[in-house]
């Protein structure tokens, strides 16, 4: 007869102490600790041998009624659910929001209340384009998901990290991601936009043009999620307890400040790390170095609406931080990974139509379109509409409903009352509605002829893009044309480019012949027929330049120091404890993983090999050699790349007086750069920390490309 599950806490006890495994050759171990559990069936039976199935002689066929057997495939098979169609690849982690003051003046949202106000979050950040598997460093926009959990409900703004998008309709949106996504035939390329049916679309949407300069930005290649800004993109609305309405956009900023990388290091990337962004955010938040962003509100009315140059309700449109500014409210910490990715990451269910009372929706194409479209793809990919009641979608607010039923019911009402209105009384009639707490829309009038329309005040494509060209400081507005010219190199059809370059004459014609030249175009095209003249009155928004809003610290970043044999301990240790100073990591880079043996005979464990540590996923890197450990690795290739990449890469460099025959070996030129610091002395370290704030030396790429 079978053994009966224990019950009691000292039955388990003691049933734990009585346990055993099977290891693969058939021994069995007791499990000594008593608080080790046993293996069950999902039924909670007890499981004996999980290493062999259940067989008739010893060489027979399985028995059908093997059901651990079965249940443990059955299972098994079933593990996969629909990948996202968009923002496959997502990674994500807990934290909350506090608010800073009350702003009873502008919204009702109890979130925003009290001053101090903290409510549980969850963000998901995400690529566009890629499947489930895909590499980090696509270029590509970023999703940033938020989900407030509120005391008067789940608040989820489902942004991205750039501020505008492709289209202007949402109808348009299977067009867009069915050309941006692999070719249906060949099924590639992954992850990538440099292919012919994407900018086929992109040179067919004009109104796509300025949200093309945002992808070739480097915004499209961020360092991390941790030093990326958040948009809710489109204009939404807040609501105050007397009903009056004022419209806002929604930023998060990075306390972290922005960072991206350059092209060539996110290719590099992508193989030495796939992982890349999840790891950065998973080591960060694991060292207790929680990033943090500030929620922004652009507050505007009826009448800067009216007056404003654009049209507010066009997402592919900014409203410039200058024009606006933005007012911080509050601030987002996150601070715990989640237990399960799956159970969290892949089962949150962000919906732009969930909303609270005192936020409400502004009539933005895309933002009404979105509003279909979350619900529905959750039924597809959770597969019951109770997703709701997995405990990353639930509210963490008492909540009443009187649904019921479908797959996976769990939080059906007790008692009889399932419907409404009912003359049960008191809790017996169950929830009731609430006239004054409840959600109630904004009573915006409108009036109109039912009619499939684009507005005639979304018609201007180009203004604000170049207002985005020419808000880059140069050394952006180069990678811009790099970026257009290597995706564009992509492109197999000469009618694409060309139709490419003929837009960009639209924007800036520095652009237009940098990319006409980069894809060695015979003749510049004509310009794109455009529906409205591009405006140049338009002035620089320096808010969009990543490089103008950069960080002033190395904190929270890393350093990749390649350490030999016989490296000077004093100066490592100088540099250890100069980067734990400025709340940066120091990550140490050997040539075999076991560790070297310093100057004063200790040893010093590596955290990767040469080979395995490329400097593209540091920030920085130091060159900690002997004179006898640099003859050996100038001779190691991968030891000459991780020099050559961190220059190429605009990297700085410290380096040992021993170490400059590996920077020559490496081609590296050393004259007059400034990003090369020597450490002649320990005392050294600090400087060269305080060399590492810069973050990248822009200037070197100047020089290169006039060489
Ligand atoms: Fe999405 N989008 N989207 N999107 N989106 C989805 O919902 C959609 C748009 C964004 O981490 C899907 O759960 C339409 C703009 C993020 O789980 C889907 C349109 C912005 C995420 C969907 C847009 C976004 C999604 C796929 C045009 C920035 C990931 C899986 C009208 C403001 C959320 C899912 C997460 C995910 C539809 C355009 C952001 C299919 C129809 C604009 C961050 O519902």
């Amino acid at each position: 007869m079978a053994k009966k599950g224990p019950t009691s806490k000292r039955e388990r006890a003691k049933f734990h102490d009585q346990s055993v495994t099977r290891g693969e050759g058939g021994e069995t171990h007791q499990i000594s600790a008593g608080d080790v559990p046993v293996l069950t069936t999902r039924q909670g039976v007890p499981v004996s041998d999980d290493q062999n199935s259940l067989k008739m002689g010893e060489r027979g066929p399985t028995a059908l009624e093997d059901f651990h057997f079965r249940e443990k495939l059955f299972h098994f098979d079933h593990e996969r659910i629909p990948e996202r169609v968009v923002h496959a690849r997502g990674y994500g982690a807990h934290g909350y929001f506090e608010n800073y003051k009350p702003l009873t003046e502008v919204t009702k949202a109890d979130l925003f209340q009290r001053k101090g106000e903290k409510v549980p979050a969850f963000v998901r950040f995400s690529t566009v384009a890629g499947n489930k598997g895909s590499a980090d460093l696509a270029r590509d926009v970023r999703g940033f998901a938020v989900k407030l959990y509120t005391k008067e409900g789940n608040w989820d703004i489902v942004g991205n990290n750039m501020p505008v998008f492709f289209i202007q309709d949402a109808i348009k949106f299977p067009d867009l991601i069915h050309a941006a996504k692999q070719e249906p035939d060949s099924d590639f390329p992954q992850a990538q936009t440099a292919h012919d049916n994407f900018w086929d679309f992109m040179s067919l949407m004009p109104e796509s043009m300025h949200m093309a300069m945002w992808i070739m930005s480097d915004r499209a290649i961020p360092r991390s999620f941790r030093f990326m800004e958040g948009f809710g993109v489109h204009t939404f609305r807040l609501v105050n307890a007397k009903g009056k309405s004022t419209f806002v956009k929604f930023h998060w900023k990075p306390k972290q400040g922005m960072q991206s990388v350059v092209w060539n290091e996110a290719l590099k990337i992508n193989g030495a790390d796939p992982d890349f962004h999840r790891r950065d955010l998973w080591d960060a938040i694991k060292a207790g170095d929680y990033p943090e962003w500030e929620l922004g509100f652009q507050l505007f009315d009826d009448d800067f609406a009216d007056k404003f140059d654009f049209d507010i309700l066009d997402p592919t449109k900014i409203v410039p931080e200058e024009v606006v500014p933005v007012q911080k409210v509050g601030r987002l910490v996150l601070d715990r990974m989640v237990d399960n990715f799956f159970a969290e990451t892949e089962q949150v269910a962000f919906c732009t139509q969930n909303i609270v009372p005192g936020i409400d929706f502004s009539n933005d194409p895309l933002l009404q379109g979105r509003n279909f479209s979350y619900l529905d793809t959750q039924i597809k990919r959770l597969g019951s509409p109770n997703f709701t009641d997995l405990p990353i979608n639930a509210p963490k607010c008492p909540f009443h409903t009187l649904q019921q039923d479908g797959h996976m019911a769990s939080t059906n009402r007790a008692g009889r009352v399932n419907y409404e209105p009912n003359s049960w009384g008191g809790a017996e009639g169950g929830p009731r509605e609430a006239p004054e707490q409840g959600f109630i829309s904004f009573p915006e009038s409108i009036n109109g002829d039912k009619r499939r329309i684009r507005a005639e005040s979304f018609s201007d494509h180009y203004s604000q893009a170049r207002q985005f060209y020419i808000s880059q400081t140069e050394h952006e507005q180069r990678h811009i044309i790099a970026a257009f010219t290597f995706e564009l190199s992509k492109v197999q059809t000469p009618a694409i480019r060309e139709r490419i370059v003929s837009h960009l004459l639209n924007i800036d014609k520095t652009l237009a012949k940098g990319v006409s030249a980069g894809l060695r175009l015979k003749e510049l095209p004509k310009p794109a027929q455009a529906a409205q003249p591009t405006r140049d009155d338009l002035p620089p928004s320096p808010a969009l330049s990543i490089i103008r809003n950069g960080p002033e610290s190395f904190k929270g970043r890393k350093l990749g120091a390649l350490v030999s044999d016989g490296a000077d301990a004093a100066t490592v240790n100088a540099l250890r404890k100069a980067l734990k100073q400025e709340g940066a990591n120091l990550k140490i880079i050997t040539p075999e993983i076991g560790g070297v043996e310093l100057s004063d005979g200790s040893w010093l464990e590596g955290d990767e090999q040469v080979n395995g540590g490329p400097s593209v996923v540091f920030d920085a890197i130091a060159l900690l050699l002997s004179a006898d450990g640099v003859k050996v690795l100038a001779r190691e290739p991968t030891a000459r790349d991780f020099v050559a990449d961190a220059f190429a890469h605009l990297k700085f460099i410290g380096y040992t007086a021993a170490a400059k025959s590996l920077l020559d070996k490496a081609g590296v030129d050393a004259a007059g750069d400034e990003g090369l610091v020597e450490l002649k002395r320990p005392a050294d370290a600090a400087q060269l920390v305080k060399a590492y704030r810069k973050l990248r030396l822009w200037e070197r790429e100047a020089h290169a490309d006039q060489s």
